[in-house]
């Protein structure tokens, strides 16, 4: 029940330097099975292979009630502990697949972004919303806690207070709510407006020096929730690692120049 079992549940859309992952199974309001989570790895891995073309991923669920409702809850119901566990470590590993793909990776939330599915936007750069998105960790609410992140990533997004509101209540806030809290970088009138502006800002970050949007990627997520002198020194090694690029050196032989620099991605 609640699945749509003609097509598979996630597809990858190409358009010039942006790539779409679509969760599509609308009827259970894209709620992520074990297969649903395989197909996201999976994408992700089948765009790394291409990643020289790739400069930003937009993540979107089909058919416009939600993003995606969460864990699949049925597929949860009888699982042991240890399987359990195996349940967050697949959650875990989609999560790790999109912090290390080098190209920005932006959550476009059109309605619901409830548990895992809140926690796959998180595991995403930056969330844009529609007006009419609902967000929350619902899981307390079932006997569970969040599994895919939510206890670490969403703190961070958020502030502590606000997050163990959300997780201990199991609460929903509105997009309006979101963008004031920073959970939500940007918010859109529409489906439309929304796709249109995250392909703007990937367009916008495509005419970087793409090594070091890359670099800049790679060192925010590990920098994350580390303490601020080892999280200063994933800082250094990446700044470090930009010395090594044609890019940088084109880009600061440009300003000293006084001429707009062509970066060769190298
Ligand atoms: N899992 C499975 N099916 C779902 C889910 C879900 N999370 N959410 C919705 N559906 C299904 C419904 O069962 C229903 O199917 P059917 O038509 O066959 O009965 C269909 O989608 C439409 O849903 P509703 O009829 O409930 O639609 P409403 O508009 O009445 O309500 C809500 C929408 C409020 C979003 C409601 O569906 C809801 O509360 N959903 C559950 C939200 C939730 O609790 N999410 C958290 C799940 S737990 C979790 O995410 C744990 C994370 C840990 C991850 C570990 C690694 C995987």
């Amino acid at each position: 029940p609640g699945t749509d079992e003609h097509r598979p549940p996630v597809r990858i859309e190409r358009d010039g330097v942006v790539a779409t992952v679509v969760i599509d199974r609308p009827k259970a309001l894209n709620a992520l099975s074990p297969d649903v989570l395989g197909a996201i790895a999976d994408a992700f891995d089948a765009l790394r292979s291409e990643a020289d073309a790739v400069r930003g991923v937009i993540v979107v669920g089909e058919g416009g009630r939600a993003f995606v409702a969460g864990a699949d809850i049925r597929s949860l119901s009888t699982l042991t502990p240890d399987e359990g566990a195996e349940a967050a470590r697949l959650g875990h590993r989609v999560a790790a697949a999109i912090e290390a793909f080098p190209a920005p990776v932006i959550a476009c939330v059109d309605g619901f972004a409830l548990g895992g599915g809140l926690e796959l936007a998180l595991a995403c750069d930056l969330i844009y919303a529609t007006e009419s998105s609902w967000f929350g960790q619902p899981e307390v609410r079932l006997g569970l806690i969040p599994g895919f992140g939510g206890t670490v990533r969403l703190p961070r997004a958020v502030g502590l207070s606000l997050a163990k509101e959300l997780i201990f209540t199991g609460r929903r806030i509105d997009a309006a709510t979101a963008e004031s809290a920073g959970l939500v970088a940007r918010r859109f009138g529409d489906r439309d407006a929304l796709l249109a502006g995250a392909r703007a800002t990937i367009d916008e970050v495509a005419a970087n020096a793409w090594t070091a949007v890359a670099l800049a990627k790679r060192v925010l997520v590990d920098a994350a929730g580390t303490p601020t002198a080892a999280a200063t020194e994933f800082e250094v090694a990446g700044f470090a690692d930009a010395f090594r690029t044609d890019d940088m050196r084109e880009g600061v032989a440009a300003f000293i120049e006084k001429r707009e620099p062509e970066f060769s991605g190298r």
